[in-house]
C-alpha cells in the first residue's frame, strides 16, 4: 500500500481559531520574531518569551481541533498503508483530532526542555524563568519550542520517511521556513506524487505537481475521502 507523508503548518489549525504566523493580523505582524523566537532573543529578555508560549499554552485549552485534523486521522485508521503527519505546529490538535503518528519537528507548547541537559517533560501551564530541570536540577527550563538557528528535532527520521512516500501533501504552511519548506524536493526526488493545500501557492507552490485552493476543512476533507474511496 502507499505511504502518505503530510506535512501540516498553521494554516491547518487556522480554523480552530489558532492565529497562523504570516497573515497580516498573524503572530509575526504582533511580536518581533527575534524577541520570541530565536534563542537571542530568550538570552535577551527570558520572561517576555516565557510569557509568549504561556498565553499561546492557555489558548489551547479553548480551540478544538478542526475537520482537516480529524480527516487526517481517518486517513490513518482506513487507509491500509503507512500514514506519518509531519507537523510544523506546536498545537497539539493533530492529536486531538485522533491522529496516532505525529512529529513536532518545531517541538510542543505542552513541553518543556532543560537547556542544560536537553532533558523533556509535561511543561506546566504556567511556566516560570530559572525553572529546575526534573532530571538535572539546573535552573534552565524553557519551552521546547525549535527556534530559528535551532536544528529541528528527528530529522534522520523525517528524511527517512520522506525518502519512502508515495504521495507528499503540504497542507497550510507558507513554505517560508526551512528545512521544512525543503521537504517537496525530497519527496519528489523519491518518486512521490506531490499536493499542496493552501489558499494561495506558497513559495514553493511551483515544485508541486498538484494545487488544492481552498479552506483545509473542505479541501482536505474531500481528498482523504477520494483516496479512501479509490483504496
Ligand atoms: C490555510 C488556511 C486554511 C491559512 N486552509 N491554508 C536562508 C535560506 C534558507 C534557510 C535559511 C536561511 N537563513 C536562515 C535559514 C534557516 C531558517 C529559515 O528557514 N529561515 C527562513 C526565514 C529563511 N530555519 C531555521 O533556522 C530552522 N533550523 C534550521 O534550519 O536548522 C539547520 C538545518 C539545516 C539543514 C537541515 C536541517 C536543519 C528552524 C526553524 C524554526 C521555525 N520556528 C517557528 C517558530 C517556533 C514555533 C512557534 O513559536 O510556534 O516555527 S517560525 C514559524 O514558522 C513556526 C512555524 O512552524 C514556521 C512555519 O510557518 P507556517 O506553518 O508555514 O505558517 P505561516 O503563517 O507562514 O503560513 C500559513 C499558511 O497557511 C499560509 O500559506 C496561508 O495561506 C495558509 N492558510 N489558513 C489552508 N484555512
Amino acid at each position: 500500500m502507499r505511504k502518505i507523508v503530510i506535512l501540516t503548518g498553521a494554516g491547518i489549525s487556522a480554523e480552530s481559531g489558532i492565529e497562523t504566523f504570516r497573515a497580516e493580523d498573524g503572530l509575526w505582524a504582533q511580536h518581533r520574531v527575534e524577541d520570541v523566537a530565536t534563542p537571542e532573543g530568550f538570552a535577551r529578555d527570558p520572561e517576555l518569551v516565557v510569557n509568549f508560549y504561556n498565553a499561546r499554552r492557555a489558548q489551547l485549552s479553548e480551540v478544538e481541533p478542526n475537520a482537516a485534523h480529524r480527516a487526517l486521522a481517518r486517513l490513518e485508521a482506513e487507509h491500509g498503508g503507512d500514514v506519518v503527519v509531519i507537523t510544523q505546529n506546536v498545537d497539539d490538535l493533530h492529536e486531538r483530532g485522533g491522529s496516532q503518528t505525529v512529529m513536532h519537528m518545531h517541538g510542543e507548547l505542552k513541553s518543556a526542555l532543560c537547556a542544560s541537559c536537553d532533558h523533556r517533560w509535561a511543561a506546566p501551564l504556567k511556566m516560570h524563568v530559572g525553572e529546575a530541570c526534573p532530571s538535572c536540577a539546573a535552573p534552565a527550563a524553557r519551552p521546547d519550542i525549535v527556534w530559528f538557528g535551532e536544528m529541528p528535532y528527528d530529522m534522520d527520521a523525517l528524511f527517512a520517511h520522506l525518502s519512502q512516500a508515495d504521495i507528499f501533501a503540504a497542507i497550510g504552511t507558507s513554505g517560508n521556513v526551512y528545512p521544512a519548506a525543503g521537504f517537496v524536493a525530497e519527496a519528489r526526488r523519491a518518486g512521490a506524487h506531490t499536493l499542496e493545500f493552501n489558499l494561495e501557492r506558497s513559495a514553493v507552490g511551483n515544485q508541486f505537481e498538484e494545487h488544492r485552493t481552498g479552506l483545509a476543512s473542505k479541501t482536505v476533507t474531500a481528498w482523504v475521502e477520494e483516496l479512501l474511496t479509490q483504496g
